[in-house]
């Protein structure tokens, strides 16, 4: 065998004018040759069966040869009825199960009609305040037949004793539901942001719902254990296998510690992964995430075969989606979805090609869900098991990829587990690192991305979007709340919140249960959420800037040099506040730039999670700076940075100036310059470039 490598190496080398072969180097530090072998294979390759543990070939036997992995695409916007209305014209279109993007006012416990929440109800998600909210969205839709997944975190127990509520008022018991709920608090400690309450009461909080579901909805998976954001962030791929596995490892610990009987809970976990651009190594991550979490349940004791399987959702990369050339996304995403079940998914969401600008349109939405369709119908992905078993690279990336995530799951659990990692900050830190170092290489063109630093376009085409009318949203919310509040029984509403807050107090009862009965009584979201703030209180997170990686990325560079000279010749140091306002929770954009613009020598403050334009514009002239670097990625920006604008005119300081950035279509540009927005850098906006024109508007300042 050896001697096979030795003869192709000398072949190649006199191909390559004798320059010999060399691995190429991973983000994830795995050496990736240009050829493979048979004496590449891991042993363990060769006698894999599909459907046996360790599953490494896929769950099931038959695999999609059975029944095909469920097209899942994950919709939600504006108003119940909308909502509605949206996910019933996608079933008759041949979508099979459905998945709920909640607005950000319902995933940080906040009703529509919150004063903190103005600018986010109904915009990325749907908006839901109430049983009544969640019989709409779900009006004409069988529950007992329809699999429905919801991506809910934070408000996890209002939302999920609604949704049990609401089948009831359908005629459909709890038994019967099935689907998913995210229910995965550790990795929005670590990227996404959703939040509500401290890691530990949020940890009892999903121990409930392990104890409720098991013993109540013996259909529905408990959880969904997730990578996705974390590549969304910035991880490296080994980054996201390992961290997710941990967290699975903690909520077993949590619900054993509850003293739950590990197979009676398990076969219900379930798995969410972001599939991205490197289309190889994706499906070796879901083959070693299979392979790693059978040894990971057997070694916790599960006897059950089910327990040992690792069934996962995916969905295709919103980071590896452009605003520039935006029909190329369609190809990315059909890459990616190939990845996603080549390496065997049971579900998966592709990715609408506009979705780096803005919500998807109906075209743009079929398209992304024809993708799928055709993968099923037309490209013969599902008429054999694994069709990258045994394939020499495939096998022996699956055994490496899983040999470096072992590594990282080894430092998390030297630290006591994935609770004291995340309140010690370290995969997050790990995770910033790697998302700095990744758009440092693209500033620099060594990740090429076709239309963006390279092959760019003189002009783009311009593109229609879906913009939803926010203040209309938000005053049919509060209608309808107002209406349910004089119409309920509320003495009975208050006495089932106080029973929840003297459970959440006492460590007594489960909560879901008793937010079931609050629930029914007609107390709304934000109420139901409270009562257990009462006892829990409401998170406030660190931020911290990490520093040194574009001054290392770009050391010797000559621009890159000449800038930090042009900050560092000004005559007091330029001051920038990196700021996310309202209750978008992407803050990847936010940390990457305050690192960058901290090595290029300004200083640089960053704000804290969740902040009001007013606070924003408080902070801004308390600290005195220059310029504020407003990061909006959950379409607020239209109806939050001209507040910010205001709240700082307001108090005598116009000139301060505000530059905005994130996911912003470029058909607002003109809305927020006239708004008073210096500059708006949207998404594939190059750092570097970007802190020159920055330091350009401070120059300008001074001189005034
Ligand atoms: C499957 N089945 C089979 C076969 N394959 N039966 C016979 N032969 C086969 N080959 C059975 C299964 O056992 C199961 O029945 C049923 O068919 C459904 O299959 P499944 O594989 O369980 O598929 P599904 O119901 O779709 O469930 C998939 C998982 C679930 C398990 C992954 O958790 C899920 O749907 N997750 C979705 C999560 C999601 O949508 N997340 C959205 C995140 P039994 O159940 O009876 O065994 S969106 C976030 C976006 C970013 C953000 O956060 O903002």
């Amino acid at each position: 065998m050896a001697q096979h490598k030795k003869q192709w190496a000398d072949l190649a080398t006199s191909e390559a004018k004798g320059r010999a072969p060399r691995p190429k180097k991973t983000p994830e530090g795995i050496g990736v040759d240009p050829v493979y072998f048979a004496a590449d294979l891991p042993e363990a390759a060769s006698d894999a069966v599909p459907g046996i543990a360790p599953f490494t070939r896929g769950v099931r036997a038959t695999m999609y040869t059975g029944r095909p992995w469920t097209i899942r695409q994950y919709a939600g916007f504006s108003t119940a009825e909308e909502s509605n209305a949206f996910y019933r014209k996608n079933l008759a279109a041949g979508q099979k199960g459905l998945s709920v993007a909640f607005d950000l006012a319902t995933h940080r416990g906040y009703d529509s009609d919150h004063p903190r929440v103005a600018g986010d109800v109904g915009k990325a998600g749907v908006a839901i305040d109430s049983v009544e909210d969640m019989k709409i969205l779900f009006d004409g839709i069988p529950l007992d037949k329809m699999s429905v997944s919801m991506t809910m975190n934070g408000a996890v127990i209002p939302v999920l004793a609604m949704y049990i509520v609401a089948g009831q008022e359908q005629g459909v018991d709890k038994s019967k539901l099935s689907g998913t709920v995210q229910n995965d608090i550790l990795k929005e400690f670590m990227v996404r942001n959703t939040y509500i309450y401290p890691p530990e009461p949020s940890m009892r909080i999903i121990s409930d719902i392990i104890e409720y579901t098991a013993a109540e909805m013996p259909k529905f998976n408990s959880i969904s254990i997730s990578g996705y954001h974390m590549q969304e962030a910035g991880s490296t791929l080994a980054q996201e296998l390992a961290y997710t596995l941990a967290d699975g490892m903690e909520y077993v610990r949590a619900a054993m510690n509850k003293g739950l009987d590990i197979d009676a809970f398990a076969p219900r976990l379930s798995f969410f992964f972001c599939i991205g651009m490197n289309m190889f190594m994706e499906a070796a991550k879901l083959r070693a995430a299979r392979q790693m979490w059978a040894k990971i349940m057997t070694d916790f004791g599960a006897k059950s075969e089910k327990s040992k399987m690792l069934r996962t959702h995916c969905q295709t990369s919103g980071v590896s989606l452009t605003e520039q050339d935006p029909y190329n996304n369609v190809v990315r995403t059909t890459i990616e979805a190939m990845a996603a079940t080549l390496g065997g998914t049971q579900s998966l969401h592709t990715n609408s090609f506009d979705e780096a600008i803005a919500l998807p349109t109906e075209t743009s939405a079929r398209i992304a869900r024809n993708t799928q369709l055709i993968l099923q119908h037309e490209s013969g992905i599902t008429d054999v098991v694994d069709p990258l078993g045994g394939s020499y690279y495939i096998e022996a990336l699956t055994a490496d990829l899983a040999e470096k995530a072992w590594e990282l799951i080894a430092e998390v659990e030297e630290m006591g587990g994935m609770t004291a990692a995340v309140e010690a900050g370290l995969p997050k830190m790990r995770i910033e690192e790697a998302a700095a170092h990744r758009q440092a290489r693209i500033d620099k063109g060594e990740d090429v991305i076709v239309g963006v630093n390279k092959y760019r376009l003189e002009e783009e085409d311009e593109l229609d979007i879906r913009e939803i009318d926010n203040t209309a949203v938000r005053a049919a919310q509060i209608k309808r709340i107002n209406a349910m509040k004089k119409s309920r029984n509320s003495a009975k509403c208050q006495e089932a919140l106080n029973a929840l807050t003297q459970a959440a107090t006492d460590k007594t009862g489960n909560l879901l249960e008793l937010a079931v009965e609050a629930a029914r009584h007609r107390a709304t979201l934000g109420e139901i959420s409270d009562a257990m703030e009462l006892a829990f209180s409401r998170h406030a997170a660190v931020t911290r800037v990490i520093s040194g990686v574009y001054e290392n990325a770009y050391a010797g560079d000559p621009e890159y040099k000449t800038l930090q000279s042009r900050v560092s010749e000004m005559q007091t140091t330029p001051h920038v506040l990196v700021a996310k306002v309202g209750q978008d929770g992407h803050d990847r954009g936010a940390k990457v730039i305050a690192t960058a613009f901290a090595d290029l020598g300004f200083t640089v403050d960053l704000s804290d999670m969740f902040e009001t334009p007013t606070e924003i514009a408080t902070k801004a002239i308390k600290l005195g700076v220059d310029v504020v670097g407003v990061s909006s990625l959950a379409a607020g920006h239209k109806t939050l940075i001209p507040e910010v604008i205001e709240a700082l005119r307001g108090a005598g300081h116009p000139e301060i100036i505000v530059i905005a950035g994130g996911v912003i279509p470029e058909q607002d540009y003109d809305f927020l310059l006239e708004a008073g927005v210096a500059q708006v850098f949207g998404p594939g906006s190059n750092v570097i470039e970007a802190a020159s024109s920055v330091l350009g508007h401070v120059q300008g300042l001074r001189r005034n």
